[in-house]
């Protein structure tokens, strides 16, 4: 593998990283406190055959260390991989922000990336259906700003008064920690029949937007809306996107479960594989403007996090690039350690009242106080900022800084007064300037009562492919729900979003959806009855389908197959000229061509030279790859005979993948659901199935270009009851 450029001395993170990191090359090992080590490999004990002794404080030290080496964690988000890259601004929001870093043109902006799964703990695996995180640590010169956001532009609820709620239902069951890494079971369904305004995110997390193909071929975003405030501190509102340059893609759900199987770390794998290899993951980062007299224009509230702002409406405006360009030293140091928090803002950027927001003002530091041990969790190198930090903060477990002289309190004289208040001008933080005349309630707005518009407005801007995606998926989690009721609840509050989609999801259930659906609200909350007081509204036909919710429609999908991975089933006795042609024009168009054989090691071609084998049949499985190619060879009978070959083969033809057969290969084909289908007599072709008639170039072309639709969906079936 390539290794990655090393980005520039000048990166001040990089420096302050350097400070902390340990190389052993050529190091004597050597206790915590510097004293060499001459055997780690045996205890202290009274003879050879004798009992430990207590003054080994070597033994000791290494034991107790090792048995303190977990921290908890994350009580969501648990799984996750991070990599370092920076922030490139475009310069052309002064008018909008004064924030530095959003401005500056000739500063890159440090930044560390974690994305994760929310549900399972810290080992599960990559593939859930689950909502992705994408939280961002930017490094700027006048303090972090984290933007902690995820893959779908909305949440489940808004109020954070019910996050605890949400959690504990999609957790594994309390009783007996079932299952894992899942919301298709009871408690979530449950909750969810019951919260009618979460309908517009189960529209989200049910697409395939919750089985995103690479962390790197996601979109991210801040959802709230925040503040925007310039040098004269006018403030507009804005929404935060990130637009990945390889476009949104996804894996099918049959996918995603067998890949759990093959490889539970596929997602943490491919990011750090590529970021070896120089294949630095890239996105626009945009934003959404809206001036603070258009805030009631809306037939939303913009500070209901459960909406967008459809892109048609507002468009996005790219205002800087982020990459990311290499992988941590230490998972545990960095990527475990790190910690966000959506309350770091800097001068320019502040918040909006979203009740879910405000909540979250108050957790995140919360968390990292039971988690990371400390509220030094800030001197962590991860956490640590580049810009001067300077308080009257002392103390407190783990301190590093070792802050000089007496004075630890403000205002004082003893030190002239510093640290120093920083005026506005000066960079200090000022929040803005809202007036607020309320009552003290604990109540819902009323212009939080639309729940099932945009979750019409997300389903009717899908492909029937992704509707049926999204039927499919209800129809899988609601299944694993035991209770009945709770499927009926479920059907009643889909005939609110869409009665077809009501119907298709009851027939996978072998029900009827209800012809009056429940008034969720009764359930569980006491006399009062509904908490949020007003009913939800009815689905506003006025919305317009938006091709940008959709990922196949989506306008920055392109046809680029960079990255992407194709397995070759080769044996002994592989043509080289067959397997060549294809590699070439796949690694043209910056797609690799990986080498599935019988066995690892090596194979021999027909010009008998020796093939370095990447994966075994039986180790491999075409759910990791994008596409299949068979070269021609001397020998079929290898491929012909392999099991595992022939549901390599079938796998991929059910899971809409390019799949290309050089000539004569008959045999092979007549083993898979492909031969079926073709001597079935109804097809002399099937789609994206690609067999090379003699002309090579129009094969590899073709075999190229059906690459960059990255699904033949026309191969899946339909609903049809
Ligand atoms: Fe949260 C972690 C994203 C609502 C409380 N959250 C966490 C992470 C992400 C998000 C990406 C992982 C960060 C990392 O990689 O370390 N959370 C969101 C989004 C939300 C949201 C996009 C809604 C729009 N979260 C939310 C609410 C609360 C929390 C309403 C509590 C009231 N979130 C937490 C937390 C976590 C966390 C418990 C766990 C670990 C951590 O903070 O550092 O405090």
């Amino acid at each position: 593998m390539k290794k990655n450029n090393t980005p520039p001395n000048e990166n001040a993170k990089l420096q302050d990283l350097e400070k902390n990191r340990e190389y052993s090359d050529g190091q004597f090992i050597t206790t915590d406190h510097g004293v060499k080590i001459n055997n780690d490999h045996n205890s202290l004990k009274a003879g050879e055959r004798g009992p430990s002794l207590l003054e080994d404080f070597i033994m000791r030290e290494k034991i107790t260390h090792f048995d303190h080496e977990r921290i908890p964690e994350r009580i969501v988000h648990a799984r996750g991989s991070g990599a370092h890259g920076y922030f490139e601004a475009f310069g052309n929001v002064s008018e909008y922000t004064k924030a530095g870093f959003l401005n500056d043109t000739t500063t890159r902006t440090p930044v560390f990336v974690r994305f994760s799964t929310v549900a399972g703990f810290r080992g599960s695996t990559d593939l859930a259906r689950d909502v992705r995180g994408f939280a961002i640590k930017f490094y700027t010169q006048e303090g972090i700003f984290d933007m902690v956001g995820n893959n779908i532009p909305v949440f489940f609820i808004q109020d954070a008064m019910k996050f605890p709620d949400l959690i504990h239902a999609v957790k594994p069951e309390p009783h007996n920690e079932i299952p894992q890494a899942a919301s298709a079971h009871d408690t979530f369904w449950d909750f969810i029949s019951l919260m009618p305004e979460s309908m517009h995110m189960i529209m989200w997390a049910m697409s395939d937007r919750a089985i995103p193909r690479s962390y790197r071929m996601m979109e991210g975003f801040g959802i709230h809306t925040f503040r925007f405030i310039n040098a004269e501190g006018k403030s507009t509102f804005v929404k935060f996107h990130l637009k990945p340059k390889l476009g949104t893609h996804a894996v099918v759900w049959d996918e995603a479960l067998k890949i759990s199987g093959n490889d539970p770390d596929f997602h943490r794998r491919d990011l750090y594989d590529n970021i070896e290899m120089g294949n630095f993951p890239e996105w626009e980062f945009g934003v959404q403007l809206v001036p603070e007299e258009d805030e009631h224009k809306f037939n939303f509230d913009l500070l209901d996090p459960t909406k967008i702002i459809p892109e048609e409406v507002v468009p996005v405006t790219i205002i800087g690039k982020l990459v990311l360009n290499r992988n941590p030293d230490n998972f545990f140091a960095e990527t475990e350690q790190v910690a966000f928090h959506p309350g770091h803002v800097v001068p320019g950027i502040d918040f909006s009242n979203d009740p879910l927001l405000q909540g979250r003002l108050f957790s995140y530091t919360d968390t990292q106080l039971s988690r990371l041990g400390s509220p030094n969790f800030h001197e962590i190198p991860i956490n640590r900022t580049i810009a001067p930090m300077h308080n009257n903060q002392r103390d407190g477990h783990m301190r590093q800084e070792i802050n000089v002289g007496r004075v630890a309190y403000s205002p004082n004289t003893l030190n002239n007064g510093y640290p120093a208040q920083a005026k506005e001008a000066e960079g200090g933080f000022v929040s803005h300037y809202e007036r607020i005349e309320a009552h003290k309630v604990r109540e819902r707005s009323e212009s939080f009562a639309d729940h099932f518009s945009q979750a019409a407005l997300f389903f009717n801007s899908q492909t029937e492919t992704e509707q049926n995606h999204i039927i499919k998926a209800l129809r899988f989690e609601l299944s694993k729900v035991e209770t009945v009721a709770i499927r009926e609840r479920m059907l009643g509050l889909l005939s609110q979003v869409d009665a077809t989609l009501a119907k298709k999801v009851a027939s996978g259930l072998g029900i009827a959806v209800p012809k009056h659906p429940e008034k969720p609200m009764n359930h569980g909350v006491g006399a009062d009855a509904d908490p949020n007081k007003h009913e939800p509204k009815p689905v506003d036909k006025s919305y317009q389908p938006s091709d940008a919710l959709s990922m196949v429609k989506n306008p920055t999908t392109t046809d680029s197959i960079e990255t992407r991975q194709v397995a070759f089933l080769c044996g002994d006795g592989v043509s080289e000229k067959s397997l060549n042609a294809l590699k070439k024009a796949l690694e043209a168009k910056g797609a690799a061509a990986k080498i599935v054989g019988p066995h690892a090691g090596s194979i021999k071609s027909d010009a008998g030279t020796e093939i370095k084998v990447d994966f075994a049949f039986f180790s491999s499985s075409s759910v990791l790859f994008d596409a299949v190619y068979v070269p021609a060879s001397q020998n079929n009978a290898v491929l012909e005979e392999n099991d595992n070959v022939i549901e390599f083969i079938n796998d991929a033809y059910r899971h809409c993948k390019v799949i290309g057969f050089d000539a004569d290969l008959n045999g092979l084909i007549e083993r898979t659901t492909i031969g079926n289908k073709l001597s079935g007599g109804k097809d002399e072709s099937l789609p994206g199935i690609i067999i090379n008639n003699g002309t090579a170039k129009a094969f590899t072309d073709d075999f190229t270009t059906q690459m960059g639709r990255h699904r033949i969906w026309e191969r899946e079936p339909k609903i049809t009851e």
